[in-house]
């Protein structure tokens, strides 16, 4: 059963666990085909994780700004399918969630390595904020910083491991959040990087 972080958000320790093998299978089908990337963000930084994804549209930053696209812009082509392993595992964990019915048309991968971060920020170029996300942490361990509905503020911080399942929604789902700058670690099945696969309803 979950830890209750917060109304409608949920830790499910160790979800993952048993599936990290095709999940990390999955990663590496992806990324043959729509290469991680660092993308820029609208203000012209490179940011610290590398980025791909998979289903019918991803998310993308560049100097356009930010959004869900329906190609690759690196490949020209469409972003690889989302894995049925993938899918089924994100609709399972909302559903223990309580968010039946979650189907997600978009799976972001984002690859950390020793000294990566992500700033605080809010999930919000989805159509519908009643979808909750879904986040599953693979590899080195990372300190999730959770924040308010508001910018400002210290945020909470909590450990995410391998394996780790986070389902946010309701009155979480705009909440501010980020990654501390991930330390150097070692992990049998991902070596020296965390992946973190983000699950969305884009449209
Ligand atoms: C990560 N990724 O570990 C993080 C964790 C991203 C991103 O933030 O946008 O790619 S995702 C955890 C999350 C998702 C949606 C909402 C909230 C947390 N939240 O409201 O705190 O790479
Ligand atoms: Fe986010």
């Amino acid at each position: 059963s979950p830890e209750v972080l917060g109304t409608d958000a949920y830790l499910f320790r160790g979800y993952a666990l048993s599936m990290a093998g095709a999940l990390l299978t999955g990663i590496g089908e992806v990324s043959a085909r729509s290469p991680f990337r660092q993308m820029k963000t609208p203000g012209g930084r490179s940011m610290s994780a590398a980025m791909t994804g998979c289903g019918q549209y991803s998310w993308v930053t560049d100097a356009r700004g930010y959004r869900y696209t329906d190609l690759d812009p690196d490949t020209g082509r469409p972003w690889p399918a989302m894995p049925v392993a993938f899918r089924d595992l994100a609709t399972a964990v909302a559903a223990a969630a309580g968010f039946s019915g979650f189907v997600p048309d978009v799976c972001l991968i984002n690859r950390y390595q020793s000294g990566a971060r992500m700033g605080l920020h809010q999930d919000r170029d989805e159509q519908d904020f009643r979808w909750p996300i879904v986040s599953v942490s693979l590899g080195v361990p990372a300190v999730f910083l959770w924040g308010g509905l508001k910018r400002g503020g210290s945020p909470a911080r909590l450990t995410l491991e391998h394996g780790d399942v986070l389902v946010w929604g309701g009155e979480d789902r705009l909440r501010y959040h980020g990654i501390a700058p991930v330390k150097e670690g070692r992990c049998d099945v991902t070596g020296h990087v965390r992946y973190n696969l983000t699950f969305r309803r884009a449209r």
